[in-house]
């Protein structure tokens, strides 16, 4: 119906409301707007930090009138709506994506061009919100953008950490030293902080049952703090629909303890207020490896506590019985750590809304749905019973009460079925036997939820058939499904990559609008991969994408790299299963060959220029030493005058999502070369191949979806199965073989490490160590077919015209991989939302 004005005149209001700013013009004298009121501060000594402030000011703006028309729309509607749950959103920077999703780059660069400043200036001036680990943060922020693109009402939570994934430094001898991540230390544009939008989380206390013939409980005592709001916006491509992702901050409920303060307790007064802001002050730098710290648990149960209090509140505006909230809320666990909102939700439900133990656990699990993002065993979250117990009393009685209900029914099933089972019985529980006992998160999101969704097809098959194996077996394999990781091809290609946008909007004779939301699209680049004219264009754009590392490497780390090798990319988190160590030892492999080379056999050898980046968890002692070697490597064979134009190498520091962004588009090949079933997706090799690199990879994750998309042909595959690792690892722990008989390539490559040609060799001992025994990862069983897969690199790089035919065609094969492919699999089979756009 027609809206009803508040107050006074409806004219004058109408004549005062602003629309976005959409011309040069009017962008213009919005950003000088800003330098005016916003910064205070004059036009002529402006800098281009603040000039970055001013044009991010003006760009908010715009996304702030859509936000707020996209808010209307979801209250007027009321669609049901998703819930992404994730402790880490990898978002980068904001201000390019903004202006390229509004549409009103151009414009803004003529403005700020106007106004005597460099739009790459600014876009440099803009710090990373690096607020995750890696692929699992980031997927986070590419799903928000394709929810938003699509126009579906979705709804990020996460956390405000003061401090985002430590700053790396590398020392000259190698060392990762850490730094902290103050990045809301200059003021940050892209959030609104809702200081009315807060809720009471209580820790601690202690939980008493009525025992009155209701399963409710009181929850009393403790400790409360406070969660704030602060609203990141997101907008979609080519739309007005702008989501939210909204970040909780920690806060003491009151800021001094008044009773202690006048006792003369002044510093246990501040101490607790203390203990309040220290929930969310940082991100947890672990990934694939869990801890059971207290303050990780106290960060897990505040933000899930918060979110779902919020969800339940707008809920409850509708108006609707409590029993309808799986027809309007959909809730997405990432990974296992949102895992509380079930005991939570249950709570809710059973303590405060007095339903039916049974009706509570139907409407839990229509409304959670689990992502499970590893089969790696250390990194299957775990929490210790006394702990959780003490920290929350109450959810450790539900978590009981469910291992008992929930799975009852099963279990007398199969005491029928398989009598005297007791070993699948301790298999599926909740709780670990052990001292102490342990929480199985896993298992919890599991039976909470009503879908359970690998990452990759492999992944997902992993999944069903060894870590939920039993519970396939209990609710049925339908259960238990797929959902490919995408990325968004915004900022992963458009944004990232603009050469290769404008080449590929002009050969489509499409505009980009179009190509970037239906990625299928690239299809039509493949008539082209036989026009001579077109392919050095697309060989044109890769070497300007070198240059342009080149120069940033040169201005931020004064090296100079050859551009007119082949780019070999490695960057991801360190971690043995990623097995850099492989791809450093083949580096190394290499280096002996050419130097046993005479100089004539050398001039046939195509140069090639080797990049390493990636953090590693700072207690992560294995994968610092590799780091180490790596540099040290890269010391000697860079400055060896009989192989430097050959081969260089480089460790590019302290990794982030905009450093990914001028290093995806230069590869002409990247290596994601995992032990087989442990990489449950990447998604990183997606990047590359979007951009026209090709993969070096074993048969693992996405690769193998990858390689059917694009063309086995085009991708170099090398390395044992998934079904091989098991019985190899089997035969290392007992019939070991030394690596001089095993893989006399690579006792070469450890002879030469062990002479100390990269330095003190025992530094690298301890690594060396975990490969000549047991080798969990298998680097001495795959070492040989991974230097005959470079070796056919290098032979298909000499034919560089169909090298270039590779490239095109994996590019236009890589539809598919569109996060909002993902996202549509997401919304029309799990949540059962539809598009809401704004203004229909
Ligand atoms: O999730 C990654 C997977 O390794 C990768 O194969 C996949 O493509 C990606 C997206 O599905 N997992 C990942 O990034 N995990 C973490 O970063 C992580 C972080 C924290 C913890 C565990 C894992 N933790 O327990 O604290």
């Amino acid at each position: 119906g027609k809206e009803k004005w508040p107050r006074g005149d409806e004219k004058t209001w109408k004549d005062a409301i602003r629309g976005p700013d959409t011309d040069t013009t009017s962008i213009t004298k919005s950003v000088v707007n800003h330098v005016q009121t916003s910064l205070a501060r004059q036009a002529y000594n402006l800098d281009t930090s603040g000039a970055y402030q001013a044009a991010a000011l003006s760009v908010r703006d715009n996304l702030i009138l859509n936000w707020n028309d996209t808010q209307l729309q979801y209250t007027r509607k009321a669609p049901k709506r998703a819930y992404y749950l994730s402790l880490e959103f990898l978002m980068g920077r904001t201000l390019d994506n903004a202006m390229l999703n509004l549409g009103l780059k151009d414009n803004y660069k003529e403005s700020v061009d106007k106004l005597g400043f460099n739009m790459e200036d600014l876009l440099e001036q803009e710090r990373d919100a690096a607020l995750g680990n890696g692929g699992l943060g980031r997927l986070a922020a590419c799903y928000l953008d394709s929810s938003a693109s699509q126009e579906l009402p979705v709804w990020g939570y996460g956390l405000r950490y003061r401090y985002g994934i430590f700053q790396q430094l590398i020392s000259p001898e190698g060392q990762q030293l850490e730094a902290p991540d103050p990045w809301l230390e200059m003021q940050n544009p892209w959030e609104l902080p809702r200081l009315d939008v807060n809720y009471e989380i209580r820790f601690y206390g202690q939980a008493e049952r009525l025992n009155d013939g209701t399963p409710r409980a009181h929850w009393t005592g403790g400790q409360e703090v406070l969660a704030v709001a602060y609203d990141v916006m997101i907008p979609g491509c080519y739309t007005k629909s702008t989501n939210n992702l909204r970040l909780w901050e920690s806060k003491p409920k009151r800021g001094f303890d008044l009773n202690s303060f006048n006792a003369g307790n002044y510093e246990g007064a501040v101490g607790e207020s203390n203990s309040a802001f220290a929930i969310t002050s940082v991100l947890y730098p672990n990934d694939q490896t869990t801890f059971g710290k207290e303050l990780r648990l106290k960060q897990q149960y505040f933000w899930t506590a918060a979110s779902l209090a919020d969800m339940i509140r707008r809920f409850k505006n509708l108006g609707k019985p409590i029993t309808d909230i799986p027809d309007y809320i959909a809730i997405q666990l990432n990974d296992t750590h949102p895992t509380l909102v079930i005991p939570e939700l249950m709570r809710i439900l059973v303590d405060e809304e007095d339903l039916d133990w049974d009706v509570a656990w139907k409407i839990t699990t229509n409304t959670v749905f689990y992502t499970n993002h590893t089969v790696l065993p250390e990194a299957l979250e775990k929490w210790p019973v006394p702990l959780m117990e003490h920290l929350l009393p109450r959810h450790m009685q539900i978590i009981f009460d469910i291992n008992m209900y929930a799975l009852s029914h099963f279990l007398q099933t199969v005491e029928r079925k398989f009598p005297n089972d007791r070993d699948r019985l301790a298999r599926m529980s909740l709780i670990e036997e052990g001292y102490p006992q342990q929480v199985r998160m896993a298992h919890l999101a599991c039976i909470g939820s009503k879908k359970v969704n690998g990452v990759a097809e492999l992944h997902s098959d992993l999944v069903r058939t060894t870590i939920l194996k039993d519970f396939v077996e209990l609710e049925g394999i339908s259960k238990f499904s797929n959902v490919t990781n995408g990325i968004t091809p915004r900022r992963w290609l458009d944004q990232c990559n603009p050469e290769l946008s404008a080449l590929i909007s002009k050969t489509l004779k499409v505009d980009k609008s179009v190509w970037l939301k239906d990625l299928d699209r690239l299809e039509g680049l493949l008539p082209f991969t036989e026009d001579a004219a077109f392919r050095e264009e697309w060989a044109a754009v890769k070497q300007h994408n070198k240059e342009r590392l080149a120069a940033h490497v040169k201005a931020t780390l004064g090296l100079d790299i050859n551009t007119h090798a082949m780019f070999d990319v490695q960057i991801k988190r360190l971690h043995e299963y990623k097995r850099q160590t492989l791809n450093i030892l083949g580096v190394i492999h290499r280096y002996i060959t050419l130097k046993a080379m005479s100089p004539e056999e050398r001039k046939k050898v195509n140069p090639r220029v080797v990049f390493f980046a990636g953090k590693a968890a700072p207690g992560y002692y294995i994968a610092k030493i590799t780091i180490r070697l790596i540099v040290n490597v890269a010391n000697i064979i860079n400055v060896d005058p009989d192989t430097k134009d050959l081969l260089s190498l480089y460790f590019l520091p302290d990794y982030s999502v905009s450093l990914a962004e001028i290093l995806i588009p230069t590869s002409d090949i990247s290596q994601h070369i995992s032990t087989a079933g442990t990489e449950a997706s990447g998604t990183s090799n997606m990047k590359f191949c979007l951009n026209g690199g090709l993969l070096v990879g074993t048969v693992d994750g996405a690769n193998i979806e990858i390689a059917e998309s694009v063309g086995e042909e085009n991708v170099f595959f090398f390395g044992h199965l998934t079904p091989a690792v098991e019985d190899l690892r089997h035969e290392h722990r007992y019939h070991p073989v030394p690596l001089e008989q095993k893989c006399p390539a690579l006792a070469r490559v450890f002879e030469k490490i062990s002479s100390g040609a990269f330095g003190d060799a025992g530094v690298y001992e301890p690594l060396l160590a975990t490969i000549r025994t047991g080798d969990y990862y298998l680097i001495t069983e795959d070492f040989d077919s991974y230097i005959q897969a470079l070796a056919m690199v290098d032979e298909a790089y000499l034919d560089r015209t169909e090298w270039v035919k590779k490239s095109i065609r994996t590019t236009a094969r890589m539809g598919k991989f569109s996060s909002d492919r993902c996202i549509m699999e997401y919304a029309d089979s799990y949540w059962n939302i539809e598009p809401c756009p704004v203004g229909k």
